[in-house]
């Protein structure tokens, strides 16, 4: 049986780090998480749940962009490269490509290596002809490829509009590293644009609840890495449509006062104070390009829906 190769990143997820940027969060005077604890196994299960959501609208739109335009693309961006998956989750989107791209090798990049371990080997055993490599690694901070990987023409794919989780000066930067490492390939960007109030709202606040567990299972996580004692029972998954940034904002909301505690330390919750937990920036198409020319793009070839809720971009 063919079997993919695990690859460890050069800046390994160091526990005792993580445990440090959740502490400082949470004794910030406004509370927050980072978004990528979002993603331990059953949150990565979780937000394929949620991608499946008739509301939540950007998986089922870029979906359809890419099945529209799958061979003008696949013209664009060219055969035979190296398609490096950011985020790459249940790696289904960019399986979607494998017909029409053709990729010799296939780097799926997640925070969680457990859930790669679980989807790259099937998907390995569907496609024999693509080598595979899983990588572990926490990009949202900097970004490096590991060593090992094939030195082949390179195609970055950051689908699914993950960009807008990041604060601007943070997407550039971001941006900007993965400019570095293209060479001669390019960067597939999947972008959520803006649009009413009632659309996000519906997106990320379902009647299932399943962005509500998403959210709640980030305290499950930060207990486990910092030993504290939340109770995902004593908050409630709320949101904010900000309509001066451009995002929609995701919180869990105390539902009493209550005192969190973990090794050395604790915090104070009042009823009805919020812990940040992730932004989903909307973009513009000027907005995008304008973003990704600061972080050194020159050529944009741009694919959206007919309502233009969301854009594919090759940016180069
Ligand atoms: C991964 N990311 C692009 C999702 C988003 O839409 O911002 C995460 C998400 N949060 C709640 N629902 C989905």
């Amino acid at each position: 049986m063919l079997a993919p190769v695990f690859l460890t990143d050069s800046q390994p997820l160091i526990q005792l780090d993580l445990a440090e940027e959740i502490k400082t969060g949470l004794l910030a005077q406004s509370a927050s998480i980072s978004p990528k604890f979002l993603y331990d196994n059953l949150g990565s299960h979780l937000f394929t749940a949620i991608t499946l959501l008739p509301e939540y609208y950007p998986t089922r739109i870029e979906n359809e962009i890419f099945g529209q335009y799958r061979n003008e693309i696949a013209e664009v961006v060219g055969q035979n490269s190296s398609l490096i998956d950011l985020g790459a989750g249940n790696c289904q989107k960019a399986e979607s490509l494998f017909e029409s791209l053709k990729p010799t090798s296939y780097i799926a990049i997640d925070f969680s290596i457990e859930y790669l371990q679980e989807i790259l080997p099937k998907l390995q055993n569907k496609y024999p002809q693509v080598d595979m490599y899983g990588v572990g690694m926490d990009f949202s901070a900097n970004f490096s490829l590991p060593v090992g990987v094939p030195q082949a023409k390179r195609t970055f794919f950051y689908p699914g509009s993950s960009i807008g989780n990041f604060l601007a000066t943070e997407a550039e930067h971001l941006l900007r590293q993965i400019r570095a490492q293209i060479d001669k390939g390019g960067l597939l960007l999947g972008v959520d644009l803006m649009k009413g109030e009632d659309i996000l709202r519906t997106a990320y606040d379902d009647s299932l609840k399943l962005t509500a567990a998403f959210n709640l299972n980030i305290l499950r996580v930060v207990n486990g890495l910092l030993g504290s004692d939340f109770d995902v029972k004593d908050f409630r998954h709320t949101i904010k449509v900000n309509t001066v940034l451009n995002r929609v904002e995701l919180y869990l909301e105390a539902l009493s006062d209550l005192i969190v505690s973990w090794p050395g330390n604790s915090r104070a919750f009042k009823r009805g104070e919020l812990i940040h937990t992730e932004n989903s920036h909307k973009y513009t198409l000027d907005s995008i390009q304008a973003l990704l020319t600061r972080a050194g793009y020159r050529a944009f070839n741009i694919w959206t829906d007919p309502q233009d809720y969301f854009a594919v971009i090759y940016a180069q």
